[in-house]
């Protein structure tokens, strides 16, 4: 094992910004003792033993599920927390209306006593990172202190942890000041604060995924946006996919939909036979970040290098590439458990079997009414396990994006496939785009919301001046991505899916691809352009015509309905909302009578 504790605390030496800031943390939330990870293979081995000895971590059987382990966190923190999570600007109008707000002071303070000796006892980790591919100059780094192994060892997986990100850091003072505590879960104790003039996240009482990775949601959505609209850039709650033609050309697409919406699934699709000779390629399955390059082109790159998806759902069928990429060096929170140490979840290939340990670690029988994995449950991965990953992860340039793809999960109005008449046109659609609520956000399901670009739970500042840096961005590009809004969740009068979605939204993937190369018309509606009745490759896909066109159907009472339904939302937005998406909507709503 090479000794990778050396360059540790030489770097860290170098940087009193880093150590002062570490000592001041520590001395507030008194652990037993300090950790600075330095991100290799036997720190892994040792972190997972303690974690192991400590019940943090389940290993699963190691001949079905090598170097794999299950965690289960308390049934009451499996979610992202929106309802405490706040953005505490100086101004409560630059938090906006879709965020709670705290005030800096307020915060620092309220936080400051739950943090106060909330380590005695335990062990606090300096975990600094990158997010963004090595030596790019869109990379950023972070610091997470928490009491949390298992946040150690998940940071390891989703970002460029250890040492690697000292040496990036160096002398600079240009980082991501985050702090995390386990705390006693109590969620009336759970807070998760960002404070973008500070470039700090202060997270407390839950040991969750995006409350707890302060480099996933709350670094790279919610802080970088903030600094992306100050820098000239965007960061997105979007995947990045590349899909290349049997000749080797390879355009890339950015998708945003909402969390637990297929994501992941768009971004691991692997193309139905029809395809032959077409690859797709994996660049990222959650976050972006698009910069314009000197050539006005905009380009993207995923700041993580790991993915935190869904498991329920998950089959061989619906995500082949999450299955390979799950099956070993893997670490799964709330599935369910086989009796010979493997994982389920619903959704998974085959029938369920016969008994289970469920994930919270009780007995569970087939035809049992209760769910055996946790509806938001998931696996996390380094983005190398999957066989689709694209070489370009870590190019410093990230790869040019051709098209920009919004999807909500709307049972109806919003047809698959919609192209957008120009950019602001697009701008809207994101900016309007809504879903029915899931499992990812703790609160109530199947709620329709309005949630800009899939952003709501993730723009670090008002929304209304995040709408406008997206309208703002069109003048810094020579030649903008097209814009393009899908639906895969469209239903009939029955309540059943109209379109298979999955793999078989390749065929929607190439109409995009091939307008975008320009090489086919579309139909105009007075809501954007729509593909000509037919013309969607269907070959081989065994599912009635009518219910495709039923699902690509525009019906201008509908839309109409919907673009009226928009009032309450914009009037929220008050002074904030960009003229031009004012505009869009009257232009519309004119067209269509
Ligand atoms: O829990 S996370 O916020 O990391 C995942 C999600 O909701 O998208
Ligand atoms: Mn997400």
């Amino acid at each position: 094992m090479a000794n990778r504790e050396a360059p540790v605390s030489e770097s860290k030496l170098q940087n009193p910004h880093l150590t002062s800031w570490v000592d001041e943390l520590a001395r507030l939330c008194k652990p037993d003792r300090v950790h600075w990870c330095d991100g290799s293979e036997g720190e892994r081995q040792r972190l997972t033993a303690l974690a192991v000895s400590s019940g943090v971590l389940l290993p699963l059987d190691p001949a079905q599920y090598p170097n794999s382990f299950l965690h289960r966190s308390n049934p009451n923190d499996v979610a992202r927390s929106e309802q405490l999570t706040f953005i505490c600007s100086k101004n409560q109008a630059d938090a906006g209306p879709t965020n709670n707000w705290m005030s800096p002071a307020e915060a620092y303070a309220k936080l400051g006593k739950l943090f106060d000796g909330s380590m005695r006892g335990r062990t606090l980790y300096v975990i600094p990172y990158v997010m963004g591919p090595p030596g790019s100059e869109f990379a950023k780094v972070g610091v997470e202190l928490t009491d949390s192994v298992y946040v150690a060892l998940s940071m390891r997986l989703m970002t460029r942890m250890g040492s690697e990100a000292l040496e990036a850091l160096g002398s600079s003072a240009d980082f991501n000041h985050g702090l995390h505590c386990t705390g006693d879960l109590s969620p009336e104790r759970r807070f998760i604060c960002h404070f973008p003039e500070d470039n700090a996240v202060w997270s407390f009482g839950s040991g969750y995924g995006g409350n707890a990775l302060l480099g996933k949601k709350c670094l790279a959505l919610r802080i970088a946006s903030y600094l992306g609209r100050r820098e000239g850039w965007l960061a997105e709650h979007m995947l990045i996919l590349g899909a290349e033609d049997p000749e080797g050309r390879t355009t890339y697409v950015a998708a945003a939909f909402p969390s637990a919406c297929g994501k992941t699934n768009f971004a691991m699709m692997v193309p139905p036979a029809r395809f032959k000779g077409w690859k797709l390629w994996t660049v990222g399955d959650d976050i972006a970040w698009l910069h314009v390059r000197p050539d006005g082109k905009l380009w993207a790159v995923n700041p993580e290098r790991g993915y935190f998806g869904v498991a329920p759902g998950t089959s061989l069928k619906s995500n082949p590439n999450a299955m390979k990429s799950v099956s070993h060096d893997a670490l799964f929170t709330n599935v369910a458990m086989t009796k010979e140490g493997g994982v389920w979840w619903e959704g998974m290939d085959g029938d369920p079997p016969d008994e289970l340990i469920d994930w919270q670690g009780r007995p569970w029988k087939k035809g049992s009414p209760e769910k055996a994995a946790q509806p938001n449950s998931r696996f996390t991965v380094a983005a190398s396990n999957n066989p689709a990953c694209s070489p370009h992860l870590d190019d410093p340039h990230g790869v040019p994006i051709s098209a920009l793809i919004f999807g909500g999960r709307r049972s109806s109005t919003v047809p698959l496939v919609l192209q957008s008449f120009n950019w602001a046109h697009g701008v809207f659609l994101g900016a309007t785009m809504a879903s029915e609520t899931t499992a990812a956000a703790g609160g109530k399901l199947g709620e329709l919301r309005r949630d800009p670009m899939a952003m709501r739970p993730f723009c670090g500042y008002n929304v209304g001046d995040y709408m406008q840096h997206w309208l703002d961005m069109q003048r810094r590009m020579v030649a903008p991505p097209k814009i393009f809004q899908v639906n895969w969740f469209r239903r009939d009068k029955e309540g059943a899916l109209l379109w298979p979605g999955y793999g078989e939204n390749m065929r929607v993937l190439k109409w995009i691809i091939d307008r975008v190369a320009g090489t086919l018309n579309a139909r105009e509606t007075p809501f954007g352009w729509v593909p000509h009745p037919g013309q969607l490759d269907l070959t081989g896909l065994d599912i009635a015509p009518e219910r495709v066109e039923q699902a690509m159907a525009v019906r201008d009472d509908e839309l109409r309905a919907d673009l009226e339904s928009l009032a309450p939302f914009f009037a929220d937005l008050g002074d904030r909302l960009p003229e031009a998406l004012s505009f869009q909507r009257h232009l519309l709503l004119s067209r269509a009578r």
